[in-house]
């Protein structure tokens, strides 16, 4: 890869984007205000023995009424961009039909808000909180078709102001683990035929967004995904398990990126599902490949890939070692130099013209100190390391233009409740108030400075 020519391996690109990341459900709470429309998680955090302790996003963060003092926590952090999402039943209550002016209104507010305070609004249409009212939520083609007239319809009313926008939050997400494991919202447990069909409509929903954000918008307007791939580490800095990391990449985000950018599912993929491949309509695969201007990747953790021709795609994910260590999320071992190789293989397989860092944090187990508040060296750690191997991917001219910390605040962390906190601020979630933790003032200076404290 090209150089910048920096020899510093502390600093930043001048004008790399720093920012901070929520999502509407697990912040806005006020869910029967304003006309807002129910939705799956509010259903299924209603629903016992679905979300630890019994928690909803009913008031979350109550964000919907204290976005000002959101603004000022932005403001005061010195970040230059805010990713937050918009909730699709506050703008079409049933998912479609009439928009809902006092939901617009709320949106409207955020971002001149955000713009009085300097801050460049980075918005996702779909961050999970489905419209209750859309009959078989993603299992029905129709939802796909429904996202796109609410992605043309939120274009037409921000894009004078909004010039990021992504259609969807983590497409493994809301499919797999939300139709196949069942974790997440709506719980199901689908047989593979229809999980495969669950996918498409993901990805499709997302390609005729694309499709639906272009004719809307106006100019100036760029227009990608936040989505979480599937990524790896080689084993060893070699040419053969580099390669296989980028095979790997391909292989197993098959459905979803890898459709994306290359307006095609794999044969592989097709092949392995046999009669349980999606189907799929004439037209659909070349709107799931419509060009985007960005890439935005959630990264939180991957596994370390080794070389291996005995295998059919010739590569082979490692285990991970019982010891390895882990935040707080059972799921989140830390793996800093995942950042740069994700960025990296995806950069050299299909050359997104522009890639952020759509998300990167931890839970730790936060303790209260005796003046209020949390001292979290952990996250600092988690942080710097992965920052660290960000400060790589830049400096050797990948197209990396931003970065944000997920998450501004403590939130309600979808089927783990409020009992895993990712936020560099802590909330109080008795008096709402938001206090910085030490990571927010170590992440201030970073942003600050533009260089690894
Ligand atoms: C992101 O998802 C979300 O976008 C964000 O809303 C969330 O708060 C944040 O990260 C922190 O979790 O396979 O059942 O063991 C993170 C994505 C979460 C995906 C954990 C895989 C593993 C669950 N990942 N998940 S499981």
């Amino acid at each position: 890869a090209a150089t910048t020519g920096r020899v510093d391996p502390l600093a930043f690109p001048d004008n790399f984007l720093w920012g901070a990341a929520t999502a509407a459900y697990q912040i806005e709470g006020a869910v029967k205000e304003d006309g807002r429309g129910l939705t799956n998680w509010d259903i299924f955090s209603h629903t016992p023995g679905k979300v630890a302790n019994g928690d909803t996003g009913d008031v979350a963060c109550d964000s919907y009424h204290r976005y000002q003092e959101d603004i000022a926590l932005l403001k005061a952090l010195g970040v230059k961009a805010y990713r937050f999402s918009i909730a699709w039943s506050r703008i079409f209550p049933d998912g479609r039909g009439q928009p809902n002016p006092k939901g617009v209104a709320y949106y409207d507010r955020l971002v001149d808000g955000l713009l009085a305070a300097g801050i460049t609004p980075h918005v996702t249409l779909f961050h999970w909180d489905l419209p209750h009212a859309l009959p078989g939520g993603w299992q029905n083609r129709d939802t796909a078709y429904a996202f796109a007239d609410y992605a043309s319809y939120m274009t037409a009313r921000l894009s004078d102001r909004v010039k990021h926008i992504m259609t969807v939050n983590e497409l493994r997400c809301f499919t797999d683990l939300s139709y196949m494991t069942g974790g997440k919202a709506p719980g199901l447990k689908l047989p593979m035929k229809e999980v495969n069909q669950v996918r498409h409509h993901g990805v499709l929903a997302h390609g005729l967004g694309v499709q639906a954000i272009r004719a809307a918008a106006k100019s100036g307007t760029q227009v990608g995904i936040a989505d979480n791939p599937n990524i790896y580490v080689p084993a060893i800095e070699t040419t053969d398990h580099i390669e296989a990391v980028k095979r790997a990449v391909r292989e197993e985000n098959a459905m979803f990126l890898t459709a994306i950018m290359e307006g095609a599912y794999r044969d592989t993929y097709l092949a392995a599902q046999g009669k349980d491949a999606p189907v799929v309509k004439a037209g659909d695969m070349r709107a799931i490949g419509s060009p985007l201007d960005f890439l935005s990747i959630n990264v939180y953790t991957g596994n370390t890939v080794r070389a291996d021709t005995a295998k059919p795609g010739g590569y082979d994910i490692l285990p991970r070692l019982p010891q390895s260590p882990r935040m707080a999320s059972p799921w989140l071992y830390v793996s800093p130099e995942v950042i740069y190789w994700g960025i990296r293989a995806i950069h050299e397989m299909w050359k997104p013209k522009a890639m952020y860092i759509s998300e990167n944090g931890c839970s730790t187990d936060d303790q209260l100190s005796a003046d209020g508040r949390v001292y979290d060296a952990d996250r600092v750690m988690y942080l710097r390391n992965y920052i660290t191997h960000l400060q790589r991917a830049a400096r050797e001219g990948l197209p990396i233009k931003g970065y944000f910390v997920w998450s501004l605040m403590d939130n309600f962390e979808w089927e783990d409740g409020y009992t895993k906190l990712f936020g560099i601020h802590h909330v109080d979630f008795k008096t709402q108030k938001r206090t910085p933790k030490l990571s927010a003032d170590w992440y201030r200076e970073l942003v600050r400075t533009n260089r690894l404290v």
